[in-house]
């Protein structure tokens, strides 16, 4: 294997770099822009909303923003010849900008170690004899979806920082320290905290500086002694290598598989940090998109990921869920339900966030009125199923006694009252949107249904095998034991067909039967939000019942896991980046590895080929894609290594497609490290 493939190199610039290059920590995201140019620094986990606009994520001041003189001429990034270079396992990022006036590098990274941390360290070698000036600025204007965020601004120049109020009155603070320029003066001008230095260089002379800024927010406190870049380069780095280095296999194959593996773990080790509650942002830290909020994303893509590589952030992922449970309840209450209905799109504190016109016709700019705050009732069980696949993958039961089984209680409690007893003796779920968005209102979502019955039939084994009580559990709220096994025994569950297929939802079958690339050409622009052309057809936004099939082959016979994948295939847009997860497993699991693979590389390599939709109607929805990337691991340890819980181990029925010459992976099971080596015969 070649040790490039452990970095990604680029020249000259466009805009998606921005996400290319992001660098992260989990906490901060930092974009990969030019030096002079708008950069983005993200937070994860502090929210704030200007007026009626929708609430989202805090952007902070760039703190890196460089301006380059030479003779008393600006000398821009954007028109310097460009290489990029970064080091996937370190997380470093090194930007070479050549003009005929001399050659600047820089090497910068968020650090690992100590979150709240930036560091940039450069250089710029004269090619000419002339004077040299630079401007180091903390760039006061985040570029914001639904900004502005800052109702006041404080800037000073001594320190270097510049501290603003949000509107929910939240602080942040991001203050620059300079080191290795004697003369630098420092000034705050129009409210941007700016430092100038000027010097005489002659050709072949190099200046040398080096940056660290902090991010803070209320009242985290400022490191007291400034961190050279040497002594926080190799923090970083050794804390990436203790994290990290588990992240990336050892694999031999063809170039686009390698790629995408090695991509896809690095963009997933730039978004754990378990020393904070807080779930992974659908976008991860890549700002603002989709609020900066979380999904089922976390449970059902990114939760199995981290359980096998890093069962601290999974561990992590689940407390958020406990810690939010207040306002899974406050959303139950507000759409008429009891008990537990957690939020489709989540922040700091579990409130709903999701509009109900969460997209916005392209044309008019109108609200569409979508149903998937109030109707995708299957988060609350992606929740439960998150739990008892903790407890099966780690064998750690504590979650259980620190507030999960509130959470299970609460969810049940949420289920029973939204349940519709028929004539048949058996609970329906109606009015609901599975996992394929383009289908709202609908009865009896397959996927929905059995993951509440499976989720729930999962946790009351596991609770049982830890050793707890369920009557014990519950008692406080009222329900036994033979009530919950009741309601689970009564959930109206679609059989497969005498074809094997499960019906999607009730009425599926009468929909229009139309492929979705002759869907294609009614929509009147290729931005067009999907969902207003889908519905009445059997166009799928993503996979649903292969979903179902994917996260429980064991659950269904093998002709009905093929018969699935191949009638709803044909019908799927993929217009979610999360589909080609699902499909993947399962083409793996049924033996047809060469259609695994293209759901493979399309999930592996997503961030790397900026795949993916970037607009949904008039909303952008592009950045990075954890889930999709989480899931391209699962398509290959799921999937092509057929990898199976068998008691205390992992047991493996490795099948790997032509591409994939050889792979070693890392793994956790029940709390130990294992590696397994494979190889194509
Ligand atoms: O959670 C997903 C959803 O299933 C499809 N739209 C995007 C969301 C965030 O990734």
């Amino acid at each position: 294997m070649e040790r490039s493939l452990f970095k990604l190199s680029r020249e000259g610039y466009d805009d998606s770099y921005r996400e290319l290059f992001l660098l992260g920590n989990g906490h901060l995201g930092y974009e990969g822009s030019l030096p002079d140019e708008d950069g983005g620094f993200h937070l994860v986990g502090v929210y704030d909303q200007c007026g009626d606009k929708w609430r989202e994520s805090l952007n902070l001041f760039d703190p890196l923003r460089l301006r380059v003189r030479f003779d008393g001429r600006e000398i821009a990034f954007s028109k310097a010849r460009l290489s990029w270079n970064l080091d996937y396992r370190r997380a470093v990022l090194r930007l070479r900008a050549e003009w005929k006036e001399g050659v600047y590098f820089e090497e910068r990274f968020l650090s690992s170690s100590v979150d709240t941390l930036l560091f940039a360290k450069s250089r710029f070698r004269a090619k000419k004899t002339g004077r040299l000036s630079l401007r180091f600025e903390i760039e006061k204007d985040p570029h914001d979806i639904n900004g502005p965020h800052y109702v006041s601004l404080a800037a000073s120049s001594s320190p270097l920082s510049l501290e603003g109020t949000s509107n929910e009155g939240r602080k942040a603070k991001v203050s620059l320290k300079i080191a290795g320029l004697q003369g630098l003066k420092p000034s705050v001008s129009e409210g941007t905290p700016l430092a100038d230095w000027e010097g005489e260089v002659k050709r072949g002379e190099i200046v040398f500086f080096e940056r660290a800024a902090e991010a803070l927010v209320d009242d985290e406190r400022p490191m007291e002694r400034f961190i050279s870049y040497e002594d926080g380069y190799w923090d970083h780095v050794s804390e990436r290598k203790r994290r990290f280095g588990f992240f990336f296999p050892k694999a031999d194959g063809e170039s686009p598989f390698l790629e995408g593996l090695y991509d896809s773990a690095y963009r997933m080790s730039v978004l754990s940090d378990y020393s904070r509650i807080a779930s992974i942002p659908a976008r991860g830290v890549s700002g603002q998109v989709y609020k900066g909020a979380a999904f089922w994303d976390s449970e059902m893509f990114m939760l199995p990921y981290f359980l096998l590589l890093e069962p601290d952030e999974a561990r992590s992922l689940l407390l958020y869920r406990i810690k939010t449970l207040p306002g899974a309840l406050k959303k139950a209450e507000r759409f008429g339900y009891q008990g537990a209905f957690y939020a489709w799109e989540s922040q700091e504190d579990g409130v709903e966030r999701c509009s109900l016109y969460n997209v916005t016709d392209r044309k008019t700019g109108k609200g569409i009125r979508t149903y998937f705050a109030d109707k995708a009732i299957h988060i609350s069980a992606d929740i439960v199923k998150a739990f008892s696949s903790y407890y099966r993958s780690t064998g750690d039961s504590s979650l259980f006694g620190q507030g999960a089984v509130d959470v299970i209680a609460e969810v049940f409690r949420f289920y029973r009252s939204y349940a519709s007893e028929k004539e048949d003796g058996l609970f329906h779920f109606l009015d609901v949107v599975g996992p394929d968005e383009y289908h709202e209102r609908v009865d009896d979502n397959a996927f929905t249904n059995y993951q509440i019955a499976f989720a729930f039939e999962d946790v009351l084994s596991d609770l049982k095998a830890a050793g707890l009580s369920i009557d014990g559990a519950f008692s406080a709220r009222g329900i036994s034991e033979r009530e919950i096994r009741d309601f689970l025994s009564r959930i109206y569950l679609p059989k497969p067909d005498e074809r094997g297929i499960i019906e999607q939802f009730s009425g599926f079958y009468e929909r229009e039967d139309i492929l979705p690339k002759e869907l294609a050409k009614r929509l009147e622009d290729p931005d067009d939000y999907w969902g207003k052309y889908a519905a009445p057809t059997r166009v799928n936004k993503q996979a649903d019942v292969v979903a179902l099939l994917a996260i429980y082959p064991e659950r269904f016979p093998f002709e009905v896991l093929k018969a699935n994948y191949e009638f709803y295939l044909p019908y799927t847009e993929h217009g979610s980046s999360l589909s080609h997860v699902m499909f993947g497993i399962l083409a793996a699991l049924i033996g047809k590895e060469e259609e695994a693979y293209g759901h493979y590389l399309s999930s592996a390599r997503i961030d790397l080929v900026g795949g993916g939709k970037r607009f949904a109607g008039g909303i952008k929805i592009a950045g990075s894609h954890p889930a999709s990337l989480s899931g391209s691991f699962l398509i290959l340890f799921n999937g092509f290594l057929g990898a199976r819980m068998e008691g205390e181990r992992i047991a493996f029925f490795p099948r790997l497609p032509k591409e994939i010459a050889s792979i070693r992976v890392n793994y956790y099971a029940k709390g130990k490290r294992h590696r397994a080596s494979f190889e194509r015969k």
